[in-house]
């Protein structure tokens, strides 16, 4: 069985909610950034981890597209455009939304508080938004999901990172992003997965 070693309200999350809408059985190891439980798993102390078999992966997009591959699903085939396509709007999501999340968890909690410029919020709100309408257009092009009819690993990140933005006080999401949003958290595999 599946491990996965971190917490819900972190980024392990995505590797819960995509164990769960893989059908897959998996056990959750409670433990924080940067405790011994974490650290035992990845020297940098950071979560998630996932532990298959003698095998320990981490970060939660690889371990999202190792097992959307794994179970051949949520995804695009790799080798073809249709995952090139993915895997660009994957990293997008990468550098233009969670970048700007995780700069503003650094500048809030994460850093010594010496080292951290809460000024910057005002910057990575205004670059949330600008980036959030983009995410809406191509959503409005995609159909119910972000790559087309089909659910897969970015629709999941985004989702993620949307609920992240929402508790993190970043500006609200126009209404077609909401809308979206909205209908994959009340898939029954999310709630399994916030259950936890
Ligand atoms: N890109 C990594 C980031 C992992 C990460 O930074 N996780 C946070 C918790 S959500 C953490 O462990 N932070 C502790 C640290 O950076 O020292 C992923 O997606 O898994």
């Amino acid at each position: 069985m599946y491990r996965v070693i971190g917490t819900v309200k972190s980024r392990a999350f995505r590797v819960l909610w995509m164990l769960e809408e893989l059908g897959q059985p998996y056990e959750l190891v409670e433990a924080f950034p940067r405790s011994e439980e974490a650290t035992k798993h990845n020297p940098l102390g950071k979560i998630p981890a996932l532990v298959d078999g003698e095998d320990v992966l981490t970060d939660s997009v690889a371990i999202m597209t190792y097992l959307a591959d794994k179970h051949g699903t949520l995804t695009a085939p790799a080798g073809t455009p249709a995952r090139a396509q993915q895997d660009a709007m994957t990293l997008w999501l990468i550098d233009e939304v969670d970048a700007l999340l995780w700069t503003h968890s650094k500048h809030t909690f994460v850093l010594p508080e010496k080292l951290r410029q809460p000024t910057i919020a005002s910057t990575l709100h205004k670059e949330f938004a600008r980036n959030v309408d983009t995410f809406a257009k191509r959503l409005e092009q995609a159909g119910d999901f972000i790559m087309g009819d089909q659910i897969s690993v970015p629709d999941l990140l985004a989702v993620h990172c949307f609920g992240w933005a929402f508790g993190a006080d970043f500006p609200a999401l126009p209404d077609s992003v909401k809308a979206y949003s909205k209908r994959l958290r009340a898939r029954p595999t999310f709630r399994a997965a916030a259950g936890r």
